[in-house]
C-alpha cells in the first residue's frame, strides 16, 4: 500500500431506475473547496505529472475509465484504475501522480480541499525527490 493513497468505494443507492451516490464532507477527511473536471483527453495523451505541497483530493472518473500512476514520499509507485463512478481515490499528501489511458468518453471529476494554487504544484520530478529526501 501507498502512503496517503487510499482507493475507496463509493456507497451507490441503485434501484430499477439507475443508481445514485452521494458525497457529503463528513465522508471525507477535508472540506471541499473547489470542484473541477477533466475531460475530451485526446487518445495516448497523459497529464498531470506533479505532486502538492498541501492538497487534498479525492479523484472519480464518473464516465469511462482512467489509470492513475502514484509515486509516494517513500517513492514506492502504484498504478491505479479507475473505471466504475464508484471507484475513487483519495490522495493526500506528497504524493507524485501522473494520468493515462484515459477512455475516449472519460470524464474525472476531482474535489479538492483547496483553492486553485499553481505555489502549491511540484511540477518537476527531481525536485519532488529532494523534497521527499528531506522529509
Ligand atoms: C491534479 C490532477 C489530478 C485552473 O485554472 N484551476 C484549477 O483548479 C486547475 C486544476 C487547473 N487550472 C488551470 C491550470 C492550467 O492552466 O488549468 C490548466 C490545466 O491544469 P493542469 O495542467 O495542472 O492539469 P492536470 O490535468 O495536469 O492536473 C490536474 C490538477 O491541476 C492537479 O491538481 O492533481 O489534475
Amino acid at each position: 500500500m501507498l502512503n496517503d493513497v487510499v482507493p475507496l468505494t463509493l456507497e451507490q443507492r441503485s434501484d430499477n431506475r439507475g443508481s445514485l451516490i452521494a458525497i457529503e464532507d463528513y465522508n471525507l477527511p477535508f472540506d471541499i473547496k473547489r470542484v473541477y473536471y477533466i475531460y475530451k483527453v485526446m487518445p495516448g495523451v497523459s497529464r498531470g505529472f506533479h505532486a502538492h505541497i498541501d492538497l487534498k483530493q479525492l479523484l472519480i472518473v464518473v464516465s469511462g475509465s482512467v489509470k492513475i500512476r502514484c509515486v509516494d514520499k517513500h517513492e514506492k509507485e502504484e498504478v491505479f484504475l479507475l473505471d466504475s463512478p464508484n471507484r475513487a481515490l483519495l490522495i493526500q499528501g506528497l504524493v507524485w501522480r501522473e494520468m493515462f489511458d484515459f477512455s475516449d468518453n472519460a470524464v474525472l471529476v476531482v474535489l479538492a480541499s483547496e483553492n486553485y494554487n499553481e505555489a502549491d504544484y511540484i511540477r518537476d520530478y527531481d525536485e519532488f525527490q529532494r523534497i521527499i529526501s528531506s522529509s
